[in-house]
Order: structure tokens, then sequence, then C-alpha cells
């Protein structure tokens, strides 16, 4: 391959997500949002979620930034306030700009452990007020490629030449690989965004190829530099996703599901959703 990458970032912090109660009785492994890192800019939550029937995330409001939901085992029904309802099938995504209020359950619509990953991208001032809206893609419609012994499903942004058409306020890279055993990949990232990586499968090295093996429900937070190096060095393949975002420098008041820049705003939404008022 050539040498896309110049100034390779390298892990900086590496977090261990271990499983912790949320919602009704789902399970969370949580990396961003929790204490030790409560906000990585542009994100604000990033959580591997598993919930069985009965359990959920029953009606919650959201407001001021965007959730993405990646199924990754079963599937999950999700419902409006608005009546905007559908089921987000084993490998769909929906990408919700919750901006000025949404309010919403999110369900497991079947037996056995439903899997997937939920991310909180901040959204800035002059965009936390938006219309809601939903982008919404089949597995079948997520833009994949591959190239030597590397598969890449494109959730944001654009990788081995496959773009996907999701529009991200924030502006946002999401990327899903699968490297093969001895695959080697050169990911470009944007020099100013944060990025990180969180491992599904398998054991992987990233940033530099002398660094230890990661595996499975790690976050690791990558320094500057203009891309990723990662290695397969095993036999089994690798599963991981690389996140990326461009850092909006605001001031951060969050309230649980509600995230502005001040706490008067925080106020103001928590009186608005008590009055169903400006969007709740
Ligand atoms: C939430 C507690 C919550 N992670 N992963 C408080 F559980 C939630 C919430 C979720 C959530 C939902 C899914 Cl489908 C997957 C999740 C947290 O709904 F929004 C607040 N405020
Ligand atoms: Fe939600």
């Amino acid at each position: 391959m050539e040498n896309v990458v110049k100034e390779p970032r390298i892990v900086t912090r590496k977090f261990l997500a271990r499983p912790q109660h949320e919602g009704v009785g789902a399970i969370v492994r949580r990396s961003i949002g929790r204490f030790e890192l409560k906000y990585f800019d542009p994100f604000l939550l990033m959580d591997e979620f598993s919930v069985s029937a009965p359990a959920g995330f029953p009606d919650h409001p959201h407001r001021g930034f965007e959730t993405v939901t990646y199924m990754l085992q079963g599937c999950v029904t999700h419902e409006d306030f608005e009546g905007h309802k559908g089921t987000i099938w084993e490998g769909d995504l929906q990408w919700m700009t919750a901006g000025r209020g949404i309010v919403h359950s999110e369900m497991p619509a079947s037996q056995g452990t439903q899997k997937g990953l939920q991310l909180w991208i901040n959204l800035s001032s002059k965009h936390k007020m938006t219309d809601p809206r939903y982008q919404e893609m089949a597995s079948k419609d997520i833009p994949e490629a591959a190239k030597e012994g590397i598969k890449v499903k494109v959730i944001a942004g654009e990788a081995l030449g496959a773009k996907s058409p999701i529009y991200t306020k924030t502006p946002t890279m999401y990327l899903d690989f699968t490297l093969k055993p001895g695959a080697h990949l050169e990911q470009p990232i944007p020099i100013s965004w944060n990025a990180f990586v969180y491992v599904l499968e398998g054991k992987g090295i990233f940033g530099n190829s002398k660094s230890l093996p990661v595996t499975a429900h790690n976050l690791l937070l990558l320094g500057l530099g203009d891309g990723l190096e990662a290695w397969n060095k095993t036999s089994k393949p690798l599963r991981f996703v690389l996140v990326g975002g461009e850092p909006l420098g605001e001031p951060v008041a969050q309230f649980g599901p509600f995230v502005m820049n001040t706490q008067e705003e925080i106020d103001q939404t928590i009186e608005d959703y008590e009055n169903c008022t400006n969007g709740f």
C-alpha cells in the first residue's frame, strides 16, 4: 500500500469499558461519558449496549446533540413523540439529530440479547435548537469497500474510495473496519480532528507497530497526526470502529440527556421539557 499516512497518530490513552447498568435493566459499556472521560470534543458518550426484553430505554428526552445508533446483533425499535417509529435491524444505522428536542423510547425488538453502539455527538451553539431530523441507513445501503485484507463499512465520511451519504452537522467520520490476519491499515484523518478507536473483536495493534495488542471493549484516544495505522498480527479477524470529529471548542453544560452551552440554557431546557414548550 502506498504511504497515505505521513504522521501516524499514536495512542495517548486507553480505557477499558466495563459493563454498568443503564436505562431500565440494560447494560452499557461506557467509554466516553464516564467520570474519567466526561467529554472528548465533540463526543459526549460512547456506549456499547446490551439489552434483552423487557429491559430497554423507555421514554426519555434529548436536546442539543445527535445520537448515532449502530446495531451489532439483533434489533431495537424506537418511537418518538411525533409518531416517528421504526426498527433498527442488525447492521443498520440510525443517525438522529435531536436538535431542539426529541422524546423517544428505544426497546429490544426481538428475543435474546440485542447489541449495538450508541455515540452522542455534540452540536455547536448555532445548531443546538435545529429541527429534529433522522437519517437512516439499512445495512445493505451502508457503503462498503475492500482492499488488501481490509474491509470497511463507511457510516460517515470516506474510506478506501467509498463515501457515506450521511450529512454530519458537526463534521464527523465513523468507519467500521475488519482486518484479516496480516492486514495493515493506513487511514487518513483530518489533522485538526479528535479521533478514537473502539475495538469490537480480535486483537489489534494501533499507532505504533511495536505497541501491545489491544482487545475488545477498549477505547483508544489518538494523539496528533494525519491518520491511523493499524495491524492485525493474529490469525483471527480484527474488528474496530474509528471515529473522528472536528472539535467545537465551546463550553458544555450538561444535565443528563440535555447538552447546552450554559447553565441558563439548561434551566430553560428543563422548563421547556416540563411545560412541553419550544420543541418538547
Ligand atoms: C439516556 C440514561 C440512558 N446509552 N445506548 C440516561 F440510558 C439514556 C439512553 C442511552 C441509550 C440508549 C440506547 Cl438504545 C443505547 C444508550 C444511553 O437512552 F439518554 C439518559 N439520559
Ligand atoms: Fe435516546
